[in-house]
């Protein structure tokens, strides 16, 4: 009877521990809000008028087309319109909390910390705790992104495709060419569709400053 005792008062303190362990890492840090803030402002918000709608995504399509010289009726361009609407469905059934078809700041860091609340639930020692999961939209998003940024299409982004690319979104070639070779390690590895998902998932979801995914979007620091 003491036994049971123990193990069952053992019980209640370790969920009782894993619920306040929950609670508090499901918010995001101070940390991770600067990087989701800084992705939201460089990436999405395409018009800056600080919030996320279909005309960003829109605009998203225009500058891929542009760019690589796709043409309305090519197949290209049914393919990255096809894709942006996909992203944009999903992202705006995440974010959009009041249904009035524009994801704002508040919205957004909402939708991540939900998401990082849902992780939890789901963590287990395999998915890193559930750290490496991302919203089915973001990983359209990061197919996008990586035809984006691989302008020959030879399945891997170069330092040179990786600046200017970088450079139409406003990141400066110094930066642009140092985070490369961060995140490169010194062009040791390849920066393949693989290893780029590895990235933007630790841009998205990890909480660690030192993880080289933090350099993916080009910026060197969050400090300020
Ligand atoms: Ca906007
Ligand atoms: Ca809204
Ligand atoms: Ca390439």
């Amino acid at each position: 009877m003491i036994v049971l005792s123990a193990s069952f008062f053992l019980r209640s303190r370790w969920i009782q521990f894993r619920a306040i362990m929950g609670q508090s890492n499901s918010q995001l840090s101070e940390f991770q809000k600067r990087k989701l803030l800084h992705e939201f402002h460089t990436f999405f918000d395409l018009n800056k008028d600080g919030k996320l709608e279909v005309k960003d995504m829109h605009l998203a399509k225009k500058k891929i087309c542009e760019m690589s010289g796709w043409k309305p009726g090519t197949e290209k361009y049914r393919k990255i319109n096809e894709l942006i609407i996909q992203i944009w469905t999903k992202l705006d059934e995440d974010g959009d909390a009041n249904f009035d078809g524009r994801i704002t700041e508040d919205e957004w860091l909402n939708m991540w910390e939900n998401f990082n609340r849902r992780s939890l639930l789901k963590a287990t020692k395999e998915n890193n705790n559930g750290t490496t999961n991302i919203p089915d939209w973001l990983e359209k998003y990061i197919e996008y992104k990586f035809d984006l940024l691989d302008r020959t299409g030879d399945g891997e982004i170069d330092i040179e495709e990786y600046e200017y690319v970088m450079s139409e979104f406003g990141v400066p070639s110094k930066d642009a060419r140092n985070a490369f070779i961060m995140f490169s390690e010194n062009y040791q590895k390849k920066v393949d569709a693989v290893y780029f998902r590895e990235l933007c998932v630790q841009l998205y979801r990890s909480d660690d400053p030192c993880a080289l995914g933090n350099f993916i979007n080009g910026r060197l620091n969050y400090t300020d």
